[in-house]
């Protein structure tokens, strides 16, 4: 907990509330900065990939490594502990493994992946995603921010290195990522801990709506073509999709942009993200569009879809999962929240580590881990890079 202390007020967002740290703005650089001199401190050696992720080794890179880690960058207003705390817990299992003399007979090594949330390029898992193949590294380099800034524009010369790196993959034997729960399953079964099971299929899709902007006081009924109508349509659908079907599925919009944004114009477009997921996230997304295009043909307004990014289910590595068992004795967890561990999953055995909150709130300022649970944490991560290290 000393180690979050450290980090607690970089990348304070006064405004929203909570933090907000995204890949290149200066609170994310200061983490790195902060993440490279715990890794030094600790002896560990740092390297930066081509695809920004952060590596600390203890031990020489080599094939068959225990990794673990998680990300640092947050969502826009988001919570201290998704992606820190596992960061943190992996520096503090370094510690404990120290205190205890052990020697591991693998290399091991901390990773902080690059941009998770996506809350800058709008891709989640940047960095993972592009290690392992799973993004296209022109396609990542034309990603756009808020401001229209490209991924290029933003790393510089560093961008003409982004894209697969095997070598880097073949060298992880095992990854663990412990991460804060997120969601309220633990607190109810009176339990600090769960071993990663599943991680449900999801996926972001953005709607874009156009029509003709005019003046909000002078333009008659029948001269509008007001994208908000069909934007406001697409919000409603979402939630009656989410309800239509069944209770595993989640359908959000949470993000919105109308051009110009003026209080006495009306919108010439609105732009709006569907977040959505479930056993079978495209048929949320279907429910949606298609209430989407009605309203927009009812107004003369046009529809454009685009799939952001999609994950499909993943089942964790279930031999790894037994062992987490085995070693921690808790029980399991399934997810609707991504993870790099997601990525991951693909190519390498992964496992998660989940660490009760109390709150069961996240992507908010009142996400939240107690210290004794953190501690129990750290402890069953230790013992478990101790087992994956023998
Ligand atoms: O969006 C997610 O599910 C993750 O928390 N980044
Ligand atoms: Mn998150
Ligand atoms: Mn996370």
């Amino acid at each position: 907990m000393t180690l979050l202390d450290d980090i607690a007020d970089v990348g304070r967002d006064a405004r929203r509330g909570g933090w907000s740290r995204h890949l290149g703005d200066d609170g994310e650089a200061t983490l790195r900065e902060w993440f490279a001199e715990q890794a030094q401190r600790r002896g560990l050696q740092v390297e930066t990939d081509a695809n920004l992720n952060l590596w600390a080794w203890w031990g020489s890179p080599g094939p068959d490594a225990v990794v673990t880690g998680s990300h640092l960058d947050s969502v826009p207003g988001g919570g201290a502990y998704d992606g820190p705390l596992g960061v943190v817990s992996a520096l503090a299992a370094v510690d404990a493994l120290r205190e205890r003399g052990v020697r591991p007979s693998r290399p091991l090594a901390v990773v902080v992946f690059a941009e998770e949330e996506g809350g800058r390029f709008g891709v989640p898992c940047l960095g993972s995603r592009l290690l392992t193949g799973a993004l296209d590294p022109d396609r990542a380099r034309g990603l756009r921010d808020p401001d229209g800034i490209t991924l290029v524009e933003a790393l510089g010369g560093h961008a003409a290195r982004l894209g697969p790196d095997p070598e880097r993959l073949a060298r992880i034997g095992r990854f663990v990522e412990l991460h804060v729960e997120q969601g309220r399953v633990l607190a109810p079964r009176g339990e600090a801990l769960a071993v990663g099971s599943t991680i449900v299929a999801h996926g972001r899709w953005r709607l874009s709506f156009t029509g003709r902007a005019d003046h909000a006081g002078t333009t008659r009924l029948d001269d509008r073509r007001d994208p908000m109508l069909a934007a406001a349509a697409a919000v409603l659908a979402a939630r009656a999709a989410m309800v239509r079907h069944g209770d595993e599925a989640r359908a959000t919009v949470g993000r919105l942009h109308a051009t110009p944004d003026g209080t006495n114009v009306v919108a010439s477009r609105v732009d709006l993200w569907l977040d959505a997921r479930g056993p079978l996230p495209q048929a949320l997304v279907d429910d949606v569009v298609a209430a989407a295009r009605e309203a927009a043909d009812a107004e003369g307004v046009t529809l454009e879809v685009r799939s952001e990014s999609s994950s499909g289910a993943v089942t964790l590595d279930p031999a790894l999962a037994d062992t987490l068992a085995a070693v921690t004795g808790a029980g399991r967890l399934a997810t609707a929240a991504g993870h790099d561990a997601g990525v991951l999953a693909a190519q390498v055995p992964t496992g998660m580590l989940h660490v009760r909150n109390p709150t069961g709130v996240s992507h908010a300022p009142d996400e939240h881990a107690e210290d004794a649970d953190a501690e129990a944490g750290v402890t069953a991560l230790a013992d478990v890079l101790e087992e994956l290290c023998r």
